[in-house]
């Protein structure tokens, strides 16, 4: 009954029931423990920033209105949401800017185990910023993208560089608002200081702030970080691979490969190809290495290496809860601070490697670009030793693989329609596709495991609407099989008939969630191509199962670039009707786009499919 309440994927509910019986703790259980959770933290009206608190304000008028500062449930609920965007948008974009130090590490030669492998993306992302490419060698112009792009953190000149992808239409609606994104560091530590006491104390105001710190996170820390990985790593190709806890094999070294930066992923993958470590892994008695990956290291691996999926966020403590697991190497976000507790169930190790995300009960095997090969061989080796202490009898795969296809970035989108986009906007303007959603964000204990991406994929292809999908919510589909042009079975005629001559998906799995600038740069050239603001594309956004601020920022960039955008989960916002009423209705005369909530992903299907309907409408398409 509890597993079958906790997730809706019949082969994860074996290990779910193994966790249970077994007594091995798992998120789940975790919130269970924690019911009921704090009224007042749901809400957003509980303010624990300054020491004269911490404050709360009483939702049913009869207690205390205003904080001992004076703050009311307004400023108390907008404080909190900029603080959680603001961090979000730290978290993109940190990252983003450790993949700008690797790069411009390798553009000066400084690096182990990185290239410049994608040297005609560096001349096109160049270019884009107004970089001079002619006569130049590829290292002289990935030196000036670096130091462009260190500086568009630190802010030492005007707005940020990809702003010049932005369709002109949606540049003054940012400029008329007032939220034009500068640096994202700028624009971080700026929240920061309005947030403090005493300094914001209108709603809107803070939350117009909100708009353009994540802004600058989708157009500037995300993007920087997708498109210097792809230059780095590859820029992703259509590609096969599988996906689900079937994805362990019970004869190899399981390594599984957990986070978000591809820095490390990337590397660990080669020593893991080496001949040698193979040699060594079938000298412990293994058949070889089987490298997979969980959450968004997974999608960055996936994308652009076809390595197999274990599975998304909820799936971290299930994939140990196999036994099958020597080591999962961790890098940041999204990492269950549980992880050390669930591998002393079995004899697998979580290695750490981030200075800043250390782990206690993990093994530390510190990352650094300028001897990365090096400690990614010391980290396989070590899941060969762990493998040696591996107990057959306690490995429990419950299930084979699902197939799927994934590697859509824009170039590769444009690859499948034949160089341009105009099939697809053909298609989109006949009718035969209504229109395209972003679907992304992750997974949440408080939401049965995957229903709500499932739900609204399957209810959305129905409608001959095309699903372009990023980190968990693309895990989930392709656990659900959504990921292989066969779904298009479940689609609506016109759709159908689309993913039929193109043989692709009706969910294209775009990336890892920095990734989601990909779906900023696709919206960009269609937007540009149809001489319109996004806010006028017959497009939408959803989120049905997030839990990270990180997903919320998105969320933010997305509605504040002009995506109609339907959350599953309210973000703690429902403490003030006035923020509520901003969130979800005046933004619309601000960025024509706003959020909605619903958690129901059938009747979420439906809303979106009004508002396409009427995008159309308006478009006279
Ligand atoms: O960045 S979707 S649970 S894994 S936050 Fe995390 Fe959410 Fe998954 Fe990737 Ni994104």
């Amino acid at each position: 009954q509890k597993v079958n309440e906790r997730t809706i994927d019949k082969d994860e509910k074996q290990t779910l029931k193994r966790t249970l019986e077994e007594d091995i703790e798992t998120a789940w259980d975790r919130l269970e423990e924690q019911q009921p959770q704090c009224g007042f933290g749901q809400l957003g009206v509980c303010c624990n920033s300054c020491k004269m608190g911490p404050c709360q304000v009483d939702p049913f008028e009869e207690g205390p209105q205003r904080g001992v500062c004076g703050a009311d449930a307004n400023l108390i609920v907008a404080r909190n949401l900029l603080n959680d965007i603001a961090a979000g948008a730290a978290s993109h974009s940190d990252h983003g800017r450790e993949i700008v130090e690797t790069f411009y590490e390798t553009a000066k030669g400084e690096s182990q185990g990185y290239e410049l492998l994608d040297t005609e993306k560096l001349k096109n992302v160049a270019q884009d910023v107004g970089i001079e490419v002619e006569d130049r060698s590829d290292e002289e112009i990935a030196k000036e993208l670096g130091e462009t792009f260190l500086a568009e953190y630190g802010m030492i000149k005007g707005g940020l560089d990809f702003t010049e992808r932005v369709p002109e239409k949606t540049r003054k609606i940012w400029n008329k608002a007032g939220i034009m994104p500068r640096g994202v560091d700028r624009e971080v530590v700026e929240s920061m200081h309005r947030v403090h006491m005493g300094v914001g104390a209108d709603y809107t105001n803070m939350l117009l702030h909100g708009l353009r710190t994540a802004l600058s996170d989708g157009w500037g820390g995300s993007m920087m970080a997708t498109e210097l990985s792809d230059i780095l790593f590859g820029t992703p190709e259509v590609t096969e691979s599988t996906v689900n806890l079937g994805t362990l094999k019970d004869d190899m070294v399981n390594i599984v490969l957990h986070g978000h930066n591809p820095i490390l992923s990337d590397v660990v993958v080669k020593a893991a190809n080496n001949e040698a470590l193979v040699e060594k892994a079938k000298e412990a008695g293994a058949n070889g290495i089987n490298l997979v990956g969980l959450c968004c290291t997974g999608n960055e691996l996936l994308m652009r290496k076809g390595v197999p999926m274990a599975g998304n966020m909820l799936n971290q403590e299930l994939a140990l809860a196999t036994g099958a697991v020597d080591a999962m190497i961790i890098d940041y976000q999204c990492i269950f601070p549980s992880l050390p507790q669930v591998a002393k169930c079995f004899h697998s190790k979580i290695v750490s490697t981030s200075e800043k995300s250390k782990v206690p009960g993990a093994v530390h095997k510190e990352f650094h670009p300028e001897s990365a090969y090096d400690t990614a061989t010391e980290i396989v080796e070590l899941a060969i030793d762990t493998y040696k202490e591996r107990n057959p009898q306690k490995v429990e795969i419950p299930c084979e693989p699902m197939e799927m296809v994934a590697g859509f970035s824009v170039e590769a989108i444009k690859d499948e329609l034949g160089g341009t986009f105009e099939p697809l906007i053909e298609a989109i303007t006949s009718g035969q596709i209504k229109g395209v959603v972003g679907v992304v964000g992750c997974s949440n204990p408080k939401v049965q495991h995957d229903y709500g991406h499932v739900n609204l994929a399957k209810e959305l292809m129905k409608k001959d609407i095309l699903m372009i999908e990023t980190g968990c919510a693309a895990v989930a589909s392709g656990k659900e099989g959504l990921l292989v042009p066969e779904a298009a079975e479940m689609a609506g005629d016109g759709l159908q008939k689309v993913c039929e001559s193109l043989n692709i998906p009706p969910v294209l799995h775009m990336g890892s969630c920095v990734d989601c600038s990909r779906i900023l740069t696709l919206a960009g050239e269609l937007a540009n191509a149809l001489d319109v603001g996004i806010d006028q594309l017959p497009a939408a956004g959803a989120a049905p199962e997030w839990y990270a601020q990180k997903a919320l920022t998105i969320a933010s960039y997305f509605v504040a670039s002009g995506f109609y955008t339907v959350v599953g989960l309210p973000p703690n916002t429902h403490g003030s009707q006035k923020v509520t009423d901003l969130l979800t209705d005046d933004l619309e005369d601000v960025v024509n786009a706003k959020f909605d909530v619903e958690p129901d992903p059938k009747v979420a299907a439906r809303m979106i499919e009004r508002h396409i309907l009427s995008q159309r409408e308006e478009l006279g398409i």
